[in-house]
């Protein structure tokens, strides 16, 4: 896929998203699930908690997905050609379960200064309205951030339960994804997901976020690694590139990146969550 178009981006500047991005083939999609289950079925809870985070730097797989080239291309056209990875998470919703993400903004907890960051969420299995797909409030990125309740619910999939109260589903857009598309979303867009109402598991892996090598982070300590371009500002740490699937070194890089992530999630925060 080359850069976005002109049209796309004005869709993303207009709306706070754009989605439907063929960025990867279903085989690719497939092996990315395969690799998700692998880690779970081998390492039973090692993609628990806070550790659902990171998981790029546990796996060469997923590592070589935050490099990929379509994806990146289509990144280049919202933050420009200088881009580093700063964090990866797994949002999976399994069937049967409750999980679900209250309407929130990203950049209302994560420190990353300027906004000159994009989160890519690529789908891979299917992500569509029975399965909880996100929904995107549009044009909601160009407003100031808004309050949010710290309601830390069970099933909120989101650390402190963060969410923007009275949000009307009628006027959100569901981004409905085939596996291998990607979305891409704005640090203010206000968004959020239901449950999943499927008989199979929606697994999003996503980037969170590609930043431009000028954002900072100013709640903490991040690690980083370049993805395209030059880093001359060198805000942050680099982490080590994974060799081994659940190494001894990529496992110790994880927790040393997932211990600070947890610091700027909860930074000023009473309470912890299960993330
Ligand atoms: O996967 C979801 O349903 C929500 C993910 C999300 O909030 C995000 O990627 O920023």
């Amino acid at each position: 896929m080359p850069n976005l178009t002109v049209k796309q981006i004005d869709h993303y500047n207009k709306k706070g998203y754009i989605s439907e991005l063929n960025v990867l083939t279903t085989k690719q999609a497939k092996e990315i699930r395969r690799e998700i289950e692998k880690i779970e079925k081998e390492w039973p809870n090692s993609l628990d908690g806070i550790n659902r985070n990171y998981v790029h730097l546990i796996s060469p797989i997923l590592n070589e997905v935050c490099l990929n080239k379509n994806i990146l291309d289509a990144v280049e056209s919202i933050i420009g050609k200088n881009i580093l990875i700063c964090g990866t998470t797994l949002f999976i919703k399994n069937p049967y379960e409750k999980g679900f993400v209250s309407f929130h903004q990203d950049a209302k907890y994560i420190g990353l200064e300027p906004h000159n960051w994009v989160t890519a969420w690529i789908a891979v299995t299917d992500s569509n309205e029975n399965n909880g797909c996100m929904r995107m409030l549009p044009g909601s990125h160009i407003e100031d951030l808004k309050y949010h309740n710290e309601n830390f619910d069970e099933e909120n999939l989101l650390t402190r339960g963060q969410t923007i109260e009275n949000v009307s589903l009628e006027m959100t857009e569901p981004i409905v994804l085939k596996a291998g598309q990607m979305s891409l979303h704005h640090p203010k867009v206000v968004h959020g997901s239901g449950i999943n109402k499927s008989k199979d598991r929606r697994i999003g892996f996503v980037v969170q976020s590609y930043i431009g090598s000028n954002v900072d982070q100013v709640l903490g300590k991040m690690y980083v690694q370049k993805a395209r371009g030059e880093d001359n500002f060198k805000y942050h740490e680099y982490s080590n590139i994974p060799i081994k699937l659940m190494g001894l070194n990529e496992i110790n890089s994880r927790n040393i990146a997932n211990n600070e992530l947890s610091k700027i999630f909860y930074k000023g925060s009473e309470k912890i969550g299960k993330y």
